[in-house]
């Protein structure tokens, strides 16, 4: 039997995704979860000096959506042929991009960055909320399934479903996305899923 050891700080941030696939796969892992005094011990240890990190067998894999895709092709959630598979990647890389442009924001709210926190939410994030949430809504009405692509669960809706729950945890306005706040809470009330969630750590971010 494979031996699955996933290694991220204690919150959900990029670690996130990762836990769900194998919460929804059923599987067994490690779920270790280092403080940032362990932290510098362990950085030049890993492939690129940063988290999260997974162990398969004792391999190390890094970079998160990395490990999200090898996982999703042990557990089929990347789509049903190669062109979902495609895509779903894209998507993923549209996420990367949005998170990207809105990276000054989430760091000056959760309290790691600079700058004032208002500001930054109507220049920086609004805008990149709107333009990223409009390409979600076309792919929900491309699929016409519930899900983001193709018509059953990829690893994308599980990145997007909790990234649009931590914004409605904080109050951001779905008025325009309603069908992206229904995306959320299908996914996240998928049995094995909302299991994970009613039972996981509880982290601020
Ligand atoms: N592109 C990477 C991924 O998606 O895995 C980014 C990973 C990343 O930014 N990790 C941060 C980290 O390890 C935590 S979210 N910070 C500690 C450090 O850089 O020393």
């Amino acid at each position: 039997m494979v031996a699955y050891k996933f290694t991220y700080f204690n919150g959900r941030g990029a670690g996130e995704v990762v836990r769900q696939i194998l919460a929804y796969a059923g599987q067994e892992y490690e779920d270790n979860r280092v403080t940032m005094e362990e932290w510098p011990a362990l950085k030049d240890g890993t492939p690129f000096g940063q988290l999260p990190l997974l162990e398969v067998d004792g391999k190390p894999l890094a970079q998160s959506h990395a490990i999200a895709r090898y996982l999703a092709r042990e557990f089929k959630l990347n789509g049903k042929c190669p062109w979902e598979e495609a895509q779903v990647n894209a998507l993923a890389d549209q996420f990367k991009d949005y998170s990207s442009e809105a990276k000054s924001y989430f760091y000056a709210k959760m309290g790691f960055g600079p700058g004032d926190v208002e500001t930054l939410k109507k220049d920086v994030f609004l805008p990149a909320f709107e333009k990223f949430y409009t390409f979600l809504s076309k792919a929900l009405k491309q699929s016409g399934s519930g899900f983001l692509i193709g018509d059953g669960l990829t690893w994308i809706d599980l990145a997007i479903a909790q990234h649009s729950a931590d914004l409605l945890a904080q109050g951001a306005d779905f008025g325009k996305f309603p069908d992206l706040k229904a995306h959320s809470e299908k996914i996240q009330s998928i049995p094995q899923i909302k299991k994970w969630i009613d039972t996981r750590p509880v982290t601020p971010f």
